[in-house]
């Protein structure tokens, strides 16, 4: 095992809804919910805790959490603001280090090795990092301290808002181990409909299952992530935005199927998330690679280039289907995945024909507005027809 490294995974509170009540204190400790108007179609984006208390949450339909609370004040957000306000909490995040991998807008996680000498103690950073945010950005942050990204993630969780918790290597299980296997990444609804049926409800009872009882129920790679986790273990180092090297989603069929239609179906959903993906990330791929796995477990990866770098639906999936058609062997298919690798921050604009120009501004006004509506009604909210029709069933 390697040393451990000191991770921080840094939080921030209801972040749409503080920002709103940072610009308006008349809306401070009110119940603040984000999203739209009460009568509209769309769902929650977040809520401010005092919303939260009566049961309303992130995903929730508007129609719903009015019902929930009806002396809530709804907001329909304001994107740019939020943009900004999390460019400037990345900007203190490197000040202390270039450790810094972004997760999403308001989430990111600091390798904290190397910059201790300079700051002061994992703890005292967190603490200046939490203080700048307040002061600087007008918001609150909740911090995690451990030995792991895993860790640090579930440590800033345990004390929201505003809090700052620190797993020591001797703290692992009795704060771990309690906890519902639900907060495990990679556990979906149907991984833990499988452990709730050998009786595994928590952490810790996963952490002691028979290993081969285990990988009978839900395969042997998945067996070993999942106990590996539940032991605190993990060993995924901090990527910063340069260093993330590829970008991509796979799908395993509930039948292997010959069935191509249904095949690039799911393929265009896959593309679809990962263009999308990328374009939440900012960034752009050079090189396509397909994975394609048949019943018998034989797994083939080809990669192709493209042009100039994408992030685009129906591009990538233009490309994924070119290389699914050219190697195909007529078995039936276990498993398809799609990946985008050679990412950079910027698309450079090479001379391109000028057919393919407008037919490219043409796909991204398209995603534009695909975005837009996900954004505001969640990520099912709207896909391709082709997806639609040949609607397979996915984990969430
Ligand atoms: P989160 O960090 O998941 O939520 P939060 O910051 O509002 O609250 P918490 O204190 O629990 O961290 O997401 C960050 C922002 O991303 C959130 O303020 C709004 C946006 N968001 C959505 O638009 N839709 C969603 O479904 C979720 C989960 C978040
Ligand atoms: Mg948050």
């Amino acid at each position: 095992m390697t040393e451990p490294r000191p991770i921080l995974h840094v939080d921030l509170d209801a972040f749409f809804a503080s920002v709103e009540e940072r610009d308006r204190p008349e809306l401070r400790g009110q119940p603040v919910i984000i999203g739209g108007r009460p009568d509209q179609r769309g769902v929650v984006s977040t809520c401010s805790y005092a919303a939260r208390k009566f049961g309303v949450h992130s995903a929730m339909p508007l129609t719903e959490a009015y019902r929930r609370c009806p002396n809530g004040i709804f907001l329909p957000g304001d994107m740019a603001k939020y943009k900004t306000a999390s460019r400037q909490v990345f900007a203190i995040f490197h000040r202390f280090t270039p450790l810094v991998e972004p997760i999403s807008i308001d989430e990111a996680f600091l390798d904290l090795t190397g910059c201790t000498n300079l700051f002061g103690d994992p703890v005292t950073i967190a603490q200046k990092i939490k203080e700048s945010i307040r002061q600087e950005v007008g918001i609150t942050a909740s911090a995690g301290i451990a030995p792991n990204k895993f860790l640090a993630k579930i440590a800033s969780e345990l004390q929201k808002p505003n809090g700052l918790v620190w797993i020591k290597p001797d703290q692992i299980e009795s704060v771990l181990h309690p906890l519902p296997i639900a907060r495990l990444w990679g556990v979906g609804p149907k991984t833990a409909d499988k452990l709730s049926a050998l009786g595994i409800k928590t952490i810790g009872e996963l952490a002691s299952f028979d290993a081969q009882l285990l990988a009978r129920a839900v395969g042997p790679a998945q067996a070993s992530h999942l106990q590996q986790l539940a032991a605190g273990q993990d060993e995924r180092p901090v990527m910063t935005e340069t260093e993330i090297k590829s970008m991509g989603h796979e799908h395993t069929f509930t039948d292997d199927t010959c069935d191509l239609e249904q095949v690039l179906a799911v393929l265009l959903h896959l593309s679809e998330k990962v263009g999308r993906r990328l374009r939440r990330a900012g960034l752009f791929g050079r090189t396509v690679a397909l994975k394609l796995r048949y019943h018998d477990f034989t797994t083939l990866t080809r990669h192709a280039s493209l042009r100039e770098p994408t992030n685009l639906d129906q591009i990538i999936y233009q490309q994924g289907k070119d290389l699914l058609l050219k190697n195909y062997n007529g078995h039936p298919v276990r498993l398809i995945g799609i990946s985008l690798q050679n990412l950079s921050q910027t698309a450079t604009q090479q001379l391109s024909f000028l057919g393919t120009l407008a037919e490219q501004e043409k796909q991204k006004k398209a995603v534009q507005a695909m975005d837009a509506i996900k954004n505001r009604y969640g990520e099912t909210s709207i896909t391709y027809a082709k997806v639609k029709e040949n609607e397979p069933e996915w984990e969430s």
